[in-house]
């Protein structure tokens, strides 16, 4: 098979509402069900490239789909490499702007060609990047939400004994006295070689920052996320060079461009790029070089299943974020082993739809 040449005959998009395991209540919404489209790239080769977006809220799935339509619409016919696919999207979407969903489907379509790509190749995705099938660190990022510091506490351990060594929590409760307990409170319950990390979901404001983040430095927190504003890159860079406690950012980089600004202002201790926000497996190439160039570590953000691919083969890996959000939908789910995953040794990324669960979680 020639990997070079494939053509995309369709592009189709499924809407499903998934149920979580555990909920998560973050500082900005609480997310029981996750959004997600599931995106099958046919090619006339006979090849069927996956990829899923998480569209966050139902509505943002519901302009993906009408936006992957359009998208569709243009690469019917062309090339399915992805540097072509990117040069067509890109003149596509230009005056409304690659941004937002139009980015987020761009990097969906992305992945989908390099899943395509790499089972034409007859490799695991990884193994196409140059990279070996070895383990991944992961932290539990299921759940942990704004509960009460007890209920946090049960709740950590659980996501502890589910084989893990680091865990997230969220923050941003009305009441800096509250994070303060929860953080106890989860620091108390899980062994002391475990790992905790906190997520504010940009809920503070640059002065109860300084605040907050200063009264949670000596409590031995893994690292804080997302304090303030996500481009409020001067605020970040403060807090990065105020505490000791490691400051982590860049869910919201909108292409590698993004993580160039944040890194030449400081703005963080380490980066942690969204796959359908960095702009899907070719955004993420190129912001691992970034941060390779500024020796800097590089986690990921959800998409725990191409995440696990694209970690193998970055230079300054550090932490795989683990969510089972899309589990339901997956014929074969990752493992988890020792705290790490590994890349699925078999090629492309691995993913493939459970296709009753799919009928029966669909929306559109
Ligand atoms: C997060 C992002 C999106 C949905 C839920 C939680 C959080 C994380 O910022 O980093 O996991
Ligand atoms: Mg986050």
């Amino acid at each position: 098979m020639n990997a070079q040449r494939l053509t995309v005959r369709s592009i189709d998009g499924t809407l499903v509402m998934v149920p979580k395991r555990r909920a998560l209540g973050t500082s900005a919404m609480r997310i029981e069900t996750a959004a997600l489209l599931l995106i099958d790239l046919q090619t006339e080769e006979g090849i069927v490239g996956h990829a899923y977006l998480f569209c966050y809220l139902q509505s943002v799935g519901v302009a993906a789909i009408a936006l992957l339509r359009d998208a569709a619409a243009v690469l019917t016919g062309a090339s399915a490499a992805p540097a072509e696919v990117r040069r067509v999207l890109e003149s596509r979407f230009r005056l409304v702007g690659a941004r937002g969903v139009v980015l987020m489907v761009m990097a969906g379509i992305d992945v989908a060609c390099w899943d395509a790509l790499a089972i034409a190749a007859g490799l695991p995705l990884a193994s196409l990047l140059g990279a070996p099938l070895g383990p991944v660190p992961a932290y539990n990022s299921n759940g942990l939400g704004l509960q009460e510091s007890s209920a946090a506490a049960v709740e950590a351990l659980a996501l502890v004994d589910e084989g893990f060594r680091a865990i997230k929590m969220r923050l941003g409760r009305p009441h800096a006295k509250d994070d303060l307990a929860a953080v106890r409170a989860v620091l108390a319950a899980v062994p002391a070689d475990v790992g905790v990390m906190a997520d504010f979901n940009q809920a503070l404001s640059p002065a109860v920052a300084r605040d907050r983040c200063r009264q949670l430095d000596d409590e031995g927190l893994v690292r804080i996320e997302e304090p303030v504003r996500h481009d409020d890159y001067v605020t970040c860079a403060e807090l990065a060079a105020l505490l000791r406690t490691p400051v982590q950012i860049g869910e919201n980089f909108a292409g590698p461009r993004a993580m160039t600004q944040a890194l030449s202002q400081r703005a963080c201790d380490f980066v942690m790029p969204d796959l359908e926000r960095i702009g899907g497996v070719s955004g993420w190439i190129a912001a691992a070089a970034l941060a390779d160039a500024a020796n800097v570590e590089l986690s990921s953000h959800l998409f725990t299943e191409v995440s696990v691919h694209l970690l193998a083969a970055s230079p300054t890996a550090h932490w795989l974020e683990y969510v089972d959000w899309a589990n339901p939908i997956l014929q074969e789910p990752l493992s988890v082993v020792d705290g790490c995953v590994s890349p699925p040794d078999r090629p492309g990324n691995g993913m493939s739809w459970d296709r009753d669960a799919v009928n029966r979680l669909k929306l559109i």
